[in-house]
């Protein structure tokens, strides 16, 4: 049977991130993604002068209504939340749908390169720490790792920091960390920790000359595509590393490079041909 999962993130109508990146990703994987859009944006919020219209009030009605008609879901996958009050709707949310076998999948969207986004305060982290503790699975780059753990964030650091930032991560009480963006040993790539065992799988790949908006969402979806249709953790962060790369690598050959999202619609190929 088609397996069923819900998203739970913003709509930026126009940016190529969160629900308009999710939902197509998703389905291309032959996975059912039900949506709980949590705000409407013009565009995401590297755009100046975006619009932005919060839907707090429908969360609760939506997931009301499908608990009454008893809709179930494999997988529960949050990105983008557009403040710590929504947060703490949506981890109401997860409580209410999870199920013994819901595999819960928090992206804490929010930070880059040792930046919060321009929307957030410093009291956000907090509020997604706790998130992050309720989850199966957590997919944090190493800035959102640092602020969640009040670690210094740094560009120079050695596997002693990783291991405990990893361990700081597991703190906050999840089950497994994918953490992205880790460069060592002259290697760049995403390490999946096991909270429980302590044991580390690394996945190095290509660094590509630029970095753009929306992979993050590219990959969290991507893997949870995967684990969806039955890969492991290790698998699922091949497959969303690669689609990620390549669709970076597909806006990079592109004669006027788009500039606020990948094209990722490019590299639906390769997807497709590692679901086979
Ligand atoms: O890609 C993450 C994301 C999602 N949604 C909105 C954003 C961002 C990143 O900035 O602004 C609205």
């Amino acid at each position: 049977m088609m397996k069923r999962i819900v998203t739970i993130q913003d709509i930026s109508c126009l940016g190529k991130c969160s629900l308009t990146v999710a939902l197509p990703i998703i389905s291309a994987m032959g996975v059912e993604t039900a949506i709980i859009p949590t705000a409407v944006l013009s565009t995401h919020t590297m755009f100046k002068n975006f619009t932005f219209k919060d839907l707090d009030d429908q969360i609760v009605p939506i997931t009301d209504h499908w608990k009454n008609e008893n809709i179930k879901f494999d997988g529960i996958y949050t990105g983008y939340l557009a403040s710590a009050q929504q947060i703490q709707t949506v981890m109401g949310v997860i409580e209410k749908l999870r199920e013994d076998n819901t595999l819960v999948v928090v992206d804490p969207a929010m930070a880059d390169n040792g930046k919060m986004y321009p929307a957030f305060d410093e009291t956000f982290p907090k509020a997604m720490a706790k998130l992050c503790g309720i989850a199966d699975i957590v997919l944090p780059n190493i800035t959102e790792a640092c602020f969640m753990t009040d670690t210094e964030y740094k560009t120079d650091y050695d596997k002693a920091y990783i291991d405990d930032l990893l361990k700081k991560l597991a703190a906050l009480g999840c089950k497994k960390v994918v953490l992205k963006g880790v460069s060592l040993d002259g290697k760049y790539g995403v390490l999946c920790y096991d909270c429980k065992t302590g044991e580390i799988n690394s996945y190095y790949h290509e660094k590509l000359s630029r970095s753009f908006h929306g992979t993050g969402d590219v990959f969290a979806s991507t893997f949870v595509g995967a684990s969806m249709r039955g890969k492991d953790m290790l698998e699922s962060v091949k497959l969303a590393a690669d689609y990620t790369v390549e669709s970076i690598r597909k806006t990079l050959e592109s004669d006027e490079p788009n500039w606020y999202g990948v094209d990722f619609e490019s590299a639906v190929g390769l997807l497709i041909d590692r679901l086979k």
